[in-house]
């Protein structure tokens, strides 16, 4: 079977270190969970940055020097920018990395509840703005999906010309407001996107581990990490992203599936 690559998202915007301690959020804290990840076997890092004190910025300059601190320490990891920034950035807000031309970037392809209160609005008038930047730029978008329409969003924009093969998506499931992290769906998702596609796949909270087994023994990759996840096991706290992604290393293992170096990774998503 093909490597497994390991995307970690190591911070993500919602999460606090009120919930547990081991957030990163200044631009020390970030590098060091982004090595973490990468020594334990992550190929990918998908970014969010923060202010020093937590709260959440699109920051082209953040950004630039997150990813400055990252690159020193984890030299060849794939470095994937958000463009989703958090719940109710203004477009030209979650743009601005971009700007920095990474190798890759998240294209979300839809609306949907985001937890309780929120509402992560994405226009399609505004995916395809931030398609054709991509496009642009020449970075590779990982179309994010939080529900089967959005694949067909992306599906709709591919055949227009916005998106180009190989098409690459994350299915993420099990969140309040988005599809769920179950079997069925998760194979239902993964029957509606083009032959030669590949995707990840990201489980919410508790179904982290579960559906990333799935996924694994599916031959699909698979994303762990804070953003999405703040526990390695059933009321235990994880101390640190290395140990969500040390844990997927050992699933997939057991499974006889080997993990995916950077390089493999670049080869494997044809970056
Ligand atoms: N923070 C969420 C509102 C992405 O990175 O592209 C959106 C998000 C998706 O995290
Ligand atoms: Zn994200």
């Amino acid at each position: 079977m093909e490597k497994l690559i390991i995307t970690a998202a190591i911070c993500g915007a919602e999460v606090t270190k009120k919930q547990n301690v081991n957030i990163p959020y200044t631009i020390d804290e970030i590098s060091k969970e982004a090595k973490s990840a990468y020594d334990a076997g992550a190929s990918i890092i998908h970014l969010h940055v923060r202010e020093d004190d937590g709260s959440p910025t699109q920051s082209a300059d953040r950004f630039q020097k997150c990813i400055s601190a990252i690159k020193e320490k984890c030299k060849d990891v794939v470095l994937q920018v958000s463009t989703g920034g958090a719940a109710g950035m203004t477009d030209e807000e979650r743009l601005e990395p971009v700007n920095l031309k990474p190798e890759m970037a998240t294209l979300d392809c839809g609306t949907i509840n985001f937890g309780e209160e929120e509402i992560f609005i994405n226009k399609e008038k505004s995916i395809k703005h931030f398609a054709e930047k991509m496009l642009e730029l020449n970075i590779k978008p990982e179309i994010e999906v939080f529900d089967k329409g959005m694949v067909d969003t992306a599906l709709r924009l591919y055949k227009s010309g916005f998106l180009i093969d190989p098409l690459h998506f994350n299915f993420v499931m099990g969140l309040k407001g988005g599809i769920s992290a179950s079997l069925r769906d998760l194979a239902f998702m993964a029957g509606s996107i083009p032959y030669g596609s590949t995707y990840t796949v990201t489980g919410i909270g508790r179904y982290q581990f579960p559906i990333a087994a799935i996924a694994i023994a599916e031959g699909a990759h698979v994303r762990v990490g804070f953003e999405d996840n703040l526990y390695v096991e059933k009321g235990r706290l994880a101390d640190s992203n290395g140990q969500l992604v040390e844990k997927a290393v050992r699933i997939s293992r057991e499974l006889g599936r080997e993990i995916a170096s950077p390089d493999e990774a670049r080869k494997i998503l044809r970056l």
